[in-house]
């Protein structure tokens, strides 16, 4: 079934609350899709299989348009229950077919300076996905956990550019603990989007597909109870020497794409 944002109901919300992901479907239509095929296309780079870059916006029309105009700050608005809601960054990850590299096993907020509960991310599938092509797995619920996991490399880049990250523990080998967890995926449709909390735990395998590209833009928001909580070895780019701890994050490098209302 295709999703309109009307149709985010409330259950939906309820179940992004309690699982920490969710899917939804066909709410970013062929133009967004087409658009964000193109501009993606601009970073793909032959020397890799696995291409991730981040924080786009500030010089990429396209990626500003889509944090701006798309659906997306309006998804993150009703599933975070925020007033206000800003673009965090934007992040694109693309495994060509055959890409051995997995998606280690991490949540996202150890790795970045903020702290509050209403952040998320929206995974947007450019292709079609599925477990064979890099679909995103969730444990469920895993985002209520005490647990913080210690950011690390998790792409297959050398070394580990979190080396000076003391905050959190080291994250458990998951796959060997499949019987012990509940684990949520989807096969998805160009259009189509998952929906994950800050602190849910998600990996993904390899590009095990002979021909099946798989682009994803990853866009995070954030809404009216993060404020800044800056701990050392995180990466350059995220620190903003403006704000100082607890702090909103009201500097132009997160804009308000949703003013409280
Ligand atoms: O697409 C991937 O492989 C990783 C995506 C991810 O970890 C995220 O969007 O938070």
């Amino acid at each position: 079934m295709v999703t309109t944002l009307e149709t985010i109901t409330e259950e939906d919300i309820k179940r992004y609350e309690t699982d920490g992901a969710i899917c939804l479907r066909g709410l970013f239509d062929e133009y967004w899709v087409e658009r964000m095929r193109q501009a993606v296309g601009k970073y793909l780079n032959r020397s890799t299989k696995f291409t991730v870059d981040w924080v786009l916006w500030p010089t990429d029309p396209d990626m500003r348009d889509f944090a701006f105009e798309s659906p997306a700050a309006s998804i993150a608005q009703r599933l975070m229950r925020s007033n206000s809601v800003r673009l965090y960054f934007d992040q694109i990850f693309v495994k060509e077919p055959g890409t051995e590299t997995p998606t280690a096993w991490h949540h996202d907020q150890p790795f970045w300076p903020i702290k509050g509960r209403q952040v998320c991310s929206i995974w947007l599938a450019l292709d079609p996905v599925t477990r064979e092509s890099s679909g995103l797995e969730y444990i469920k619920g895993s985002h209520l956990w005490e647990e913080e996991y210690r950011p690390a490399a998790f792409s297959g880049s050398n070394g580990n550019p979190f080396k000076d990250a003391k905050h959190g523990i080291p994250v458990p080998d998951f796959d060997s603990m499949r019987d012990k967890y509940e684990f949520l995926s989807w096969d998805l449709n160009p259009g189509d989007c998952l929906i994950h909390q800050g602190m849910a735990v998600h990996g993904a395998s390899g590009n095990r597909t002979r021909t099946q590209i798989r682009r994803a833009l990853s866009t995070r928001w954030i809404g009216d109870d993060i404020v800044y909580y800056p701990r050392p070895g995180l990466d350059g780019k995220m620190y903003d020497d403006r704000l100082q701890e607890g702090d909103p994050l009201t500097t132009d490098k997160f804009p308000e794409v949703i003013k409280a209302g």
